[in-house]
């Protein structure tokens, strides 16, 4: 029976099978997505921790959107394992969403997406015709080129064993507004008639529109440009930030009056571009680029520019140290946030990092404040500060994060902890002048600092 005729001969969802292999920021919600869409789910992690945490109908990653929704252990139709072999063959449907990193050395790590696609296909029945979905975020030709081999080394046959997708996550951690059920989705498939199942499929579990893009490669490209263009446009921000306080100018004036007209698009500069998405994915671009052979010049800029954004910022807090007399020895500084993103307990590619091993470098003490992130997962080198009002004998605060938990603070109780009221804004979120009223000396990313 084609694809087709299965989701029409399907009496309830529940007799139609998905499988989730990746039960991390995106993989769980989307799981729990298709559960509550009335599927039977299987979800698989290699985790040991995370099956028993999500078996115990807790929420292992750091969103907060995801905390209590998690089924309890009695459904029927939700079944969490770390073995592939045992899910796959339960499943009608696949979807792999599984972490797409990248090395050291900046270049794209497929090695999670290999693994699991290996795992996969071990494991499906012979002449089943399972539909095999990648949705992590990839460069155009990953898919094919990383899961076809393995398909052929198994003697498998497409249209008969195996079918694959490419269904690109767009999943915001943090933003219940675009979670998995009211975010809009694209399909890639060679093959229209499994296009069109997978539009069947994520329009159940979405409300938003749904649609099939043709081949893969299309819907590869189209997610990875979704982040290339953030990153550009926060690029082009953070450069502004660093031009107009030379021409003593605040860069926010500058967007906020520009933010008037009908199609200027608002980013806001900051510390840096942190996360597991928007830092990550333009190098997937460049990497495809460079294959073949033509050069991603503005993606490659905008990159340098965000990625120079922490040592850009840790010179401006030395020389606002230095002015105030400080000799980097004997100074401390007070980070308010750590993870990439407001909200979210997740410190992958934060800014914070660099920015800290940057003053650290210089002599300079930092200690952090994010409640949101695990006190075990700081760096050695790092005081980690629990309790704000145990904040003493700063020399200077910095936000790095724009949590609630480190704007809404009692500033006149922080200001008389430190040594002297001194504050910069590193995402600008903060009332300035209600502060300078406090008696802090504010600074921040983009502003003069005259
Ligand atoms: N950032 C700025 N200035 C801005 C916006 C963001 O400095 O104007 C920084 C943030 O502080 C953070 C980093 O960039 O460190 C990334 O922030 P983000 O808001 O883009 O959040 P992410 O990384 O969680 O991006 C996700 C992505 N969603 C998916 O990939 C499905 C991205 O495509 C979304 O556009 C983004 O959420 C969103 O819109 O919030």
């Amino acid at each position: 029976m084609g694809w087709s005729q299965r989701f029409a001969s399907l009496d309830s969802n529940a007799d139609m099978t998905i499988g989730v292999i990746g039960l991390g920021y995106v993989g769980l919600p989307t799981a729990i997505g298709f559960h509550d869409a009335g599927f039977t789910v299987w979800g698989v992690d290699v985790s040991q921790r995370t099956v028993d945490t999500v078996k115990a109908g807790k929420n292992p990653t750091g969103d907060p959107d995801v905390d209590d929704i998690v089924p309890q252990p009695a459904s029927e139709r939700w079944h969490i394992t770390t073995s592939t072999a045992e899910a796959v063959p339960q499943c009608d449907i696949v979807l792999v969403t599984v972490p797409t990193p990248i090395t050291h050395d900046l270049k794209p790590d497929l090695s999670y997406v290999k693994a699991a696609g290996k795992a996969v296909f071990e494991s499906i029945p012979r002449g089943s015709n399972t539909i095999v979905v990648l949705e992590s975020t990839v460069y155009p030709g990953v898919t094919a080129q990383t899961w076809l081999p393995l398909i052929e080394d198994l003697g498998l046959e497409i249209g008969v064993d195996v079918e694959i997708a490419y269904c690109p996550e767009r999943f915001n951690p943090g933003d219940a507004a675009h979670g998995v059920r009211s975010v809009a989705r694209v399909v890639g498939c060679s093959n229209p008639e499994v296009g069109d199942a997978l539009v069947q499929l994520y329009s159940q579990l979405t409300s938003e529109d749904v649609r099939y893009v043709g081949k893969l490669e299309v819907a590869e490209a189209a997610k990875v440009i979704e982040n290339v263009q953030r990153d550009i446009n926060i690029a082009l921000v953070n450069e502004l930030a660093r031009i107009f306080p030379a021409m003593d100018v605040d860069v926010e004036d500058v967007l906020s009056a520009a933010a008037t007209k009908w199609n200027f698009h608002r980013y806001t500069p900051g510390v840096g571009v942190g996360g597991h998405c928007i830092p990550v994915d333009p190098y997937y671009m460049i990497q495809r680029a460079s294959d073949v052979g033509v050069p991603a010049g503005l993606i490659t800029a905008a990159r340098a520019v965000n990625r120079s954004m922490p040592n850009h910022v840790a010179q401006v807090l030395v020389d606002i140290l230095w002015k105030a007399g400080l000799s980097a020895e004997s100074t401390k500084v007070l980070f308010l946030g750590w993870s990439y993103k407001a909200e979210v307990g997740d410190p992958r590619e934060t800014p914070a990092e660099p920015l800290a091993e940057a003053l650290h470098q210089r002599g300079i003490a930092v200690s952090v404040y994010d409640p949101h992130i695990d006190p075990e997962t700081f760096p050695a080198s790092i005081e980690v500060v629990e309790d704000l009002t145990m904040a003493k004998n700063h020399d200077l605060a910095v936000l790095v994060t724009a949590h609630k938990a480190c704007v809404d603070l009692d500033w006149e109780a922080l200001g008389q902890q430190m040594n002297a009221p001194r504050v910069y804004d590193g995402r600008r979120v903060l009332d300035l002048d209600g502060l300078q009223k406090l008696g802090w000396q504010c600074f921040a990313v983009g502003r003069p600092l005259s």
